[in-house]
């Protein structure tokens, strides 16, 4: 298979990338930093091809396309993982430039690189979308406010693919996983590593290994087999009650 990974630079990217190109699979791994891709590149051999690309810009992702090899070119999974979460004040005191960079990487991005990769998808009537979408699309907790909102257009998203490739053989899914450690994840959020390493203390958080697990074994069922939706958290997370204020 061809597999065409967005930010792969860290965490869960390079984690699918990994997974897919250890199984023999050829890996287009995407990001904006290109010193990781080539460090990955290195690692994993040929089977996976470096190729900078913002997902917030249409024209990287036109380029990025329109300058893959002839034989990079029929892409069989594209796995929309490239995203981030900034900030976690609460909605009346967040970052308004801080919202726009999330709408623009989870949703517009994820939206924009489905839209280009797609077409030729169904003209071939064989491929699959995996989204990486986030227990924070779905569970409404204090800071998400726009973090979480995006995830929930993820999932929608992916759903809304179903629909509309119904009678084809493309396959749509999404993965929302929850607490998930040993990534970038918490660093970028929080712009400071030590409050970022406090996120995990005394947690088992699932890792980027777990989630390439989930993502590789969605791929690679059989052709008349879609997973729809999974959620994933790791065992030391669960659900807390309604907040209830008491005068
Ligand atoms: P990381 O910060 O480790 O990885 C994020 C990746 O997204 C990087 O490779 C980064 O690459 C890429 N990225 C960010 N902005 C852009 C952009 N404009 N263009 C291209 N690539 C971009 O985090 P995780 O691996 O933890 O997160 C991966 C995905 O999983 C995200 O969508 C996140 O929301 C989601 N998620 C994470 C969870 C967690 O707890 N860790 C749980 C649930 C979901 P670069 O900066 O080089 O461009
Ligand atoms: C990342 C998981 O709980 O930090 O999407 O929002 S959470």
């Amino acid at each position: 298979m061809i597999v065409f990974v967005t930010g792969a630079t860290s965490g869960f990217g390079a984690g699918i990338a990994r997974k897919f190109a250890q199984h023999g699979h050829k890996v287009i791994a995407t990001g904006r930093r290109e010193e990781r891709l080539q460090a990955l590149a290195a690692e994993c051999g040929t089977n996976v091809l470096p190729v900078v690309m913002d997902v917030t810009s249409q024209q990287s992702i036109q380029a990025a396309l329109d300058n893959l090899p002839a034989d990079w070119r029929e892409i069989d999974v594209l796995v929309n993982n490239a995203g981030l979460a900034l900030g976690v004040k609460p909605a009346h005191e967040a970052s308004l430039a801080q919202w726009e960079t999330m709408i623009a990487t989870n949703c517009q991005g994820l939206a924009t690189v489905t839209r280009l990769i797609l077409p030729d998808m169904v003209k071939r009537d064989r491929g699959h979308i995996i989204n990486i979408s986030s227990s924070a699309g779905a569970y409404a907790y204090p800071g998400a406010n726009v973090y979480g909102a995006s995830k929930a257009f993820v999932d929608q998203f992916s759903k809304n693919l179903r629909a509309d490739l119904a009678g084809t053989n493309v396959r749509s899914s999404n993965i929302a996983p929850g607490l998930a450690g040993g990534t970038e994840f918490s660093n970028v959020r929080l712009n400071d590593d030590a409050a970022a390493a406090k996120v995990y203390e005394g947690t088992t958080p699932l890792t980027a290994e777990d989630i390439a697990e989930s993502a590789y074994w969605i791929a690679t069922l059989p052709a008349h087999v879609n997973i729809n939706h999974l959620e994933i958290m790791p065992t030391c997370q669960g659900f807390g009650p309604l907040f209830i204020k008491r005068h």
